[in-house]
């Protein structure tokens, strides 16, 4: 089935960085990619992210002295937790994994590629004002809902379900097409917020046969 033209998904970090044996590996974060083929069979427009950075990125723990990957530090924007180096800018952690089959894909966001300031969403850096442009885009290609999945869950595929809602459209998140990095509780954390926003929550199973 292909679905309406209205109808965008978007496959969010699909990267050697968040795969086992990556830099910051997602469990089991492998295991999407043949659920993202498969649904990006039925999708005419499919939009890719990259999570990009410089190697003096500021979210990781490198660039701090004294600091420890997984621990928080106090940023003018506001807390940021600190990364083991990933994603850094042409390196292969950074290349999307190559099974993922999307021939048809139309855009690649590249996201995280200020120094300063980290992006987990597709839409808003974490100033929480720096466009990336992907809503006007969207909005200029005529888009009205979003589906996101991808990697991680609770970071990336949230943060970018919460902006696309906030944008306007209407936003699925689809959940055994994503996987969790699940640090101190950010998984159930970012669950509440999504179903407070209005994000729909689905497997995608339901959105292959069209039920959402
Ligand atoms: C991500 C942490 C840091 C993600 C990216 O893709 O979820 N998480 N950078
Ligand atoms: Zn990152």
């Amino acid at each position: 089935m292909m679905r309406s033209a209205d109808d965008v998904l978007l496959l969010i970090d699909l990267q050697y960085d968040f795969m086992p044996g990556g830099a910051l590996a997602v469990a089991r974060g492998d295991e999407v990619v043949p659920v993202a083929n498969r649904l990006a069979q039925g999708f005419a427009h499919v939009v890719l992210t990259q999570d990009w950075h410089p190697a003096a990125h500021v979210s990781f723990a490198a660039n701090h002295a004294g600091r420890k990957p997984f621990e928080t530090v106090a940023l003018p924007y506001g807390e940021q937790v600190l990364w083991p180096t990933h994603c850094v800018q042409g390196t292969q952690g950074a290349a999307l994994h190559r099974d993922l089959d999307v021939p048809h894909a139309r855009a690649v966001i590249r996201k995280g590629h200020h120094a300063e300031v980290d992006s987990y969403s597709a839409f808003l850096e974490a100033d929480r004002t720096t466009p990336t442009g992907l809503a006007g885009y969207l909005r200029e290609m005529g888009a009205k809902r979003v589906y996101c999945c991808g990697l991680a869950t609770d970071y990336c595929v949230a943060w970018s379900a919460l902006d696309a809602r906030a944008a306007g459209f209407e936003t699925v998140l689809i959940e055994d097409a994503s996987r969790a990095i699940d640090l101190n509780g950010s998984l159930a954390a970012a669950w509440a917020q999504l179903q407070a926003a209005g994000v729909t929550r689905a497997q995608s199973t339901d959105v292959l046969r069209g039920a959402l």
